[in-house]
């Protein structure tokens, strides 16, 4: 059983990891515990290249200072050598007596270090707070068991389907409840995509902001896929994150590529042909459809295509969730095998 002291330094060892970055290795952090049970180090890790979390606390302690300890950390201590040496031959190597660890690593290339360290006679206990853990590297759990970014497609739609009216106009279909919840939404993602006809027509500037307009901390990259140009004055040009264009229609090659460049987690909010293409396409990990009561007929749908000819190939969806905002409803929607 991990005691209380031992679960408040998991506490403490997550906040610490969030401060590491997202990319293409977990974010995790450490707390190494004297056998009083007070702080001798904490660290965290900086992102792929760096020291682990548990070589980032152990430096920061005496030589020697560490025979007896508990490391307390969020992730399974590595057991392999890729761009740095294997964590658990270093807490067997500064002494350290027991491990607790909240979450087992899901890599077949790392997984492993609880047994070295058992074998070392190493007290190893894993568990504690294992849901948080388990939350904080989904996204890079979901990377490393497919490949690609998780993928979330997002549209605000009429109550009867439509995304515009047959002009073309589309502000604003939903409220501000929405908005609000939309722009929190692209924050937490690590990158929004939009095809280049979205960026021609509707000139937007894919940021994250609050109600007044100002920009959330948390900026995702912007992300244009299409074979037109993209205006020198577009305000895309003007985000605070240099925007990446990809001329390729082949959106499994652009998220292979994202997820070489540690994008965990994309926000598709291109309009309806690209939104189009994701759902054709089997790319879609969740859906947001932003309903609003209003009726816009005409033309101008939430999505064209997306290879259904008849209704034995319907793309069947579980709802996940429900919720109102304001006057509007968010729908969260997965695919039904996922
Ligand atoms: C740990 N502690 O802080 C992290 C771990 O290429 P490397 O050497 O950076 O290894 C990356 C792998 O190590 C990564 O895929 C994951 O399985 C594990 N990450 N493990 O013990 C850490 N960041
Ligand atoms: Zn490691």
């Amino acid at each position: 059983m991990a005691s209380a002291v031992e679960i408040d330094a998991m506490r403490r060892a997550l906040q610490l990891a969030r401060r590491g970055p997202r990319g293409l290795n977990p974010q995790v952090g450490a707390v190494i515990l004297s056998p009083a049970g007070e702080i001798l180090a904490e660290g965290f890790h900086r992102g792929a290249g760096t020291a682990h979390a548990e070589v980032d606390a152990l430096s920061q302690v005496a030589p020697g200072a560490a025979r007896g300890a508990t490391a307390v950390v969020t992730l399974e201590p590595c057991n392999h050598t890729g761009r740095t040496g294997p964590c658990a031959l270093a807490l067997i190597e500064a002494g350290v007596a027991r491990v607790v660890y909240a979450l087992d690593d899901p890599t077949d290339a790392a997984s492993g270090g609880a047994d070295r360290l058992r074998t070392a006679g190493v007290d190893v206990e894993s568990g504690p707070e294992a849901d948080a853990a388990e939350a904080l590297v989904r996204d890079w759990t979901h990377l490393q068991r497919t490949g690609r970014p998780r993928v979330t497609v997002k549209w605000a739609q009429s109550l009867d389907g439509r995304a515009a009216a047959d002009d073309g106009t589309s502000q604003w279909i939903t409220g501000p409840d929405a908005r609000r919840d939309v722009h929190a939404r692209r924050a937490a993602a690590d990158a929004i995509v939009a095809g280049t006809g979205t960026v021609r027509t509707d000139d937007p500037a894919l940021t994250a902001r609050d109600d007044d307009g100002s920009l959330l901390a948390d900026q995702p990259m912007p992300v244009i896929i299409g074979e037109s140009e993209t205006a020198p004055d577009a305000a895309v040009r003007r985000h605070p994150r240099d925007p990446l264009f990809y001329t390729t229609h082949d959106l499994h090659a652009v998220l292979a590529d994202l997820a070489e460049r540690g994008v965990q987690r994309v926000f598709v909010e291109g309009g309806p042909t690209l939104a189009s293409a994701f759902v054709r396409e089997g790319l879609v990990d969740e859906l947001l459809v932003y309903v609003a009561p209003v009726l816009l007929g005409g033309s101008r749908l939430a999505l064209g295509d997306v290879g259904v000819p008849s209704i034995g190939a319907a793309k069947r969806l579980v709802v996940a969730s429900v919720t109102p905002l304001g006057d509007d409803l968010l729908i969260v929607a997965r695919p039904a095998e996922a």
